[in-house]
């Protein structure tokens, strides 16, 4: 036994993987610090999945935070109001669940005064709550209509809904519960065609609040037999490195099994998985920072339900922006893009770029050096989402979407955070799912 310790120990010195309590606290201070100063950039809507991370941290800038909270309930509120009032041109969602259930749970996580948020529908003004509660309502009637016993949205949202319900205090209707049960025990949580474990960590989180609250003690058993479910995916869905599910996944699921109860040591292998990834640049983008930051502090989005924003820390002070390193002219990268359409017919096309361009960069040049080649995005919490190619819509109103993948595997990453760095083949295809 002893032998094996020492060389045990000596395998983790020799490859550096010691998991140092001062390092980590370093790393997370500057992942907190990092996420404060996405906020900074006001071009864009007041995010609230950022609201609520660095709500949940143990370190605050209380100024920034409370401007932040300003901008959430005049911007992002009168953003809200403006597609309720749009008439309904599209039969999707608006406003969104998850993004009502979003900013619920940063509101919450404020510990501001959920009743006091209200909206204009058809003339009556509506709770934020009760805006939330219908829209989940409709949400549920559609899992009962749909072919494939799906939400308008996915299943994702609608957890983050049942969340915020609970969270908000809400006692969540049993149909609109039982039909995440359900989906849990038959496996309907999906992410394009492949299992998701963000949306297993989501619905494990609303369920596990549900529980907690015991606003639901006749269900008790319905719901023990899902979250052990739940657990089992996520466990099932880890790798050799790490990771449960991918690097963008393993902060929700930490978070949710942290909160189902399981024990997550500072020093395990999913909590250093996502140093790894933090320490190599891998979470600039200020949504994937929001969703692992909580895990990082062994918190889960559950405990909004509960928060007291009493004697809070005020010490979060961001050093001055770093200057802008003068960029060098970079080698020419050659990509070749190939289109494919629903209907199966291929268009290739090829463009030279910097290399370090974004796959966005990419598709811009492309589109000015190519008649034939058209693109339009649609911007989203991560930034801009790929919608029309070539004239060609794939929209989540009927199930479709442009998967984008280079050298036959899938991206982890959207167009404007995937960088070229390597000559190499992309394929933009639209996908039913
Ligand atoms: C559902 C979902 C989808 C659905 C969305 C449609 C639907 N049925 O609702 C589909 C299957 C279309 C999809 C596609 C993709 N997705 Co996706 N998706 C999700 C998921 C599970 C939930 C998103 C959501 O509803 N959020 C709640 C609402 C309130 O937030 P929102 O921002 O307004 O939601 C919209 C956007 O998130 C957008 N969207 C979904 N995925 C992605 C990915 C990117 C990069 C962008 C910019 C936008 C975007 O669709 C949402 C609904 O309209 C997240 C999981 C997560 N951890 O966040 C992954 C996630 C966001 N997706 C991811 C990826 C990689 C993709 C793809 C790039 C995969 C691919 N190789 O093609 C494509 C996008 C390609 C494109 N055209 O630009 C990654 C992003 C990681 C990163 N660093 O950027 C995530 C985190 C999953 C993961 N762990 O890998 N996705
Ligand atoms: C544009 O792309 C098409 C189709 O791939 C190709 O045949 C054509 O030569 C390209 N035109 C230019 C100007 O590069």
């Amino acid at each position: 036994m002893v032998p094996l310790l020492i060389l045990s120990v000596l395998a983790a010195v020799v490859c550096g993987q010691t998991c140092n309590s001062r390092e980590n606290s370093e790393l997370l201070l500057s992942l907190n610090k990092a996420l404060l100063r996405s906020v900074e950039n006001q071009e864009q809507l007041p995010n609230p999945s950022v609201h609520l991370a660095l709500r949940l941290s143990d370190l605050h800038n209380q100024a920034q935070e409370s401007l932040h909270l300003q901008r959430l309930t005049s911007q992002l509120h009168a953003h809200i109001q403006s597609s309720l009032s749009q008439a309904p041109s599209s039969p999707q969602t608006h406003p969104s669940p998850g993004l009502l259930a979003l900013y619920v749970l940063a509101l919450k996580s404020s510990c501001y005064d959920l009743s006091t948020v209200t909206f204009t529908v058809k003339g009556h003004t509506v709770t934020l709550l009760n805006l939330l509660k219908s829209t989940m309502q409709r949400e549920k009637e559609e899992i009962t209509v749909s072919q494939h016993s799906r939400p308008s949205t996915n299943y994702y949202q609608y957890s983050l809904g049942v969340l915020a319900l609970c969270v908000g205090g809400v006692r969540v209707e049993h149909h609109v519960l039982h039909k995440l049960v359900k989906a849990v025990e038959q496996d309907h949580l999906k992410h394009g065609e492949a299992e998701c474990a963000d949306s297993y960590a989501m619905a494990g989180m609303a369920l596990q609040c549900v529980k907690d609250s015991g606003a639901h003690v006749l269900r008790a058993h319905e719901l023990s037999i899902a979250l052990t479910k739940i657990q089992n995916k996520l466990l099932a869905a880890r790798r050799p490195d790490g990771h449960i599910g991918n690097e963008y996944s393993t902060g929700l699921a930490v978070q949710a099994l942290v909160a189902m109860g399981q024990q997550v040591p500072e020093c395990s292998v999913y909590l250093e998985a996502l140093r790894r990834d933090a320490r190599s640049n891998l979470y600039h983008n200020p949504m994937a920072l929001s969703q692992l930051l909580p895990a990082l502090h062994l918190r889960s989005y559950v405990s909004t339900r509960t928060k007291q924003c009493l004697a809070e820390d005020d010490s979060l002070v961001l050093d001055p922006p770093e200057p802008v390193i003068e960029a060098t002219v970079r080698p020419k990268v050659s990509v070749s893009v190939t289109v494919q359409r629903s209907d199966g017919a291929q268009r290739s096309y090829s463009v030279d770029v910097p290399q370090g361009s974004s796959l966005l960069q990419t598709l811009e040049l492309l589109a000015t050096e190519n008649d034939s080649f058209t693109f339009e995005k649609e911007s989203s919490l991560w930034g801009p989402f790929l919608s029309v190619v070539n004239g060609e819509q794939a929209r989540q109103s009927d199930r479709r979407y442009w998967h984008l993948s280079a050298e036959g595997a899938s991206l982890t990453q959207g167009i404007s955070d995937y960088k070229i760095e390597t000559p190499q083949k992309i394929v933009i295809k639209n996908t039913s799912y």
